[in-house]
């Protein structure tokens, strides 16, 4: 049975806080998870090297290389000597090591890397205490651990949740090191945030994203200087450099973005791009792209189709199930004057495919994902046509 995450209240969030700084002070050895993208990440990072300047132990559980711009997270874990737990059969020798559990920015536990072990590790029988620090509230969305500290939020990405938790552990603890004067801290944040934001376009509490934009851009600016002994590449100064290296395309990208723009459909103010098998081959193998540059290139469409539709777009592709099985995965995003709720889209998602062939799915209001059981490209093709039409009809909240 699904319990669906629910939002900690404004009343009850300032002792959830206190609760997360407790957690952190009482505890020594902590385990961090979560689907690795730049937000969780970033989360996961500042968290780890806050932990690590109180004398703690963090490890972060790494399910591989990663893929797109974020390597430079991974760089700055190994210059700081964070433990990365990585491979399925090393969560186990963590045992006697680790004595609570952090996931962050992640709707479940089936999107979690290695979750089986780590449940078998930390959370049966005698089980861990666990931090859960998240922003997703689709149908999809239910707590990791059900007696977990939830610190649930609809905030612009689950870094502004990390950034208040760190806020919270230095008013109380003002002798000791001050996370935002950690150069590393402040850049993991700022990425997470302006990832999840598309950019900063399309922040959905704008006024949250200016005040952390501007609060921590300054300490990241006031903290930059000529010549660092920390080796940094990119070597970050403000938020905007941030934002300029995550959205910068190299020339073989901008090739294949602007093949794809050409292959757009529009369908009224619905538009999608499709990324199924031959689209997608034909593109990888003429451009000879690698991981790096077609994950690029996929975040970038997914901003774009919304732009060209000027209300909703969508692009799908072949991609994992949770359960390792291929599947069909749509990517759904809003244009930036739109403010239609997309989570409402799930409705029209099950009318068009049919609610026994949808695996999952949820999201922000900006944006959405759903996961698709595999069935003959052609019959799909047809759930996307009948898909994009219903999605026409979405409530407009203009
Ligand atoms: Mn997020």
């Amino acid at each position: 049975m699904i319990h669906n995450k629910t939002p900690v209240t404004a009343e009850g969030w300032p002792s959830a806080l206190n609760g997360a700084v407790e957690f952190l002070q009482r505890h020594e050895g902590f385990l961090l998870a979560g689907y690795p993208d730049a937000d969780a990440l970033g989360s996961m990072l500042s968290l780890a090297l806050y932990l690590k300047a109180l004398g703690k132990r963090p490890y972060i559980v790494w399910p591989g290389p990663l893929i797109g711009k974020t390597g430079f997270l991974e760089d700055i874990l190994q210059h700081n000597r964070v433990p990365l737990v990585a491979g399925l059969h090393k969560v186990a020798g963590f045992t006697g090591r680790v004595d609570a559990l952090i996931f962050c920015d992640t709707a479940n536990r089936k999107l979690v890397p290695f979750y089986t072990e780590i449940h078998r590790t930390f959370l049966e029988g005698n089980a861990k205490p666990v931090l859960e620090l998240d922003h997703h509230f689709g149908t999809d969305s239910e707590p990791i651990h059900e007696h977990g500290l939830h610190l649930f939020r609809p905030s612009n990405a689950t870094a502004e949740i990390a950034a208040e938790v760190l806020e919270a552990c230095f008013r109380h603890n003002s002798g000791g090191p001050d996370p935002f004067a950690q150069r590393n801290i402040v850049i993991s944040l700022l990425t997470g945030l302006i990832a999840d934001t598309g950019g900063g376009r399309a922040p959905m509490q704008r006024g949250d994203y200016e005040y952390w934009v501007q609060r921590l851009g300054g300490r990241l600016t006031a903290n930059t200087h000529e010549k660092e002994d920390d080796p940094e590449s990119p070597h970050f100064s403000n938020p905007d450099e941030i934002r300029g290296f995550l959205a910068q395309l190299s020339d073989v990208e901008k090739a294949g973005v602007a093949r794809l723009q050409e292959k757009i459909v529009r369908a009224g103010d619905v538009a999608w791009l499709d990324l199924l098998t031959d689209n997608r081959r034909e593109l990888v193998e003429s451009l000879e792209l690698n991981p790096t540059a077609w994950a690029q290139i996929l975040e970038t469409m997914a901003n774009a189709v919304p732009e060209v539709a000027g209300r909703i777009g969508l692009l799908f592709y072949r991609d994992e199930s949770a359960e390792g099985g291929e599947c069909f995965y749509i990517k759904m995003r809003r244009a930036q004057e739109e403010q239609c709720d997309l989570r409402e889209a799930e409705g029209a998602i099950h009318r068009a495919f049919g609610a026994d062939r949808v695996l999952g799915g949820g999201g922000h209001p900006g944006a959405v994902s759903f996961r698709i059981r595999l069935m003959d490209e052609a019959q799909f093709l047809e759930g996307i046509e009948r898909l994009a039409q219903n999605i026409d009809g979405i409530n407009d909240r203009k």
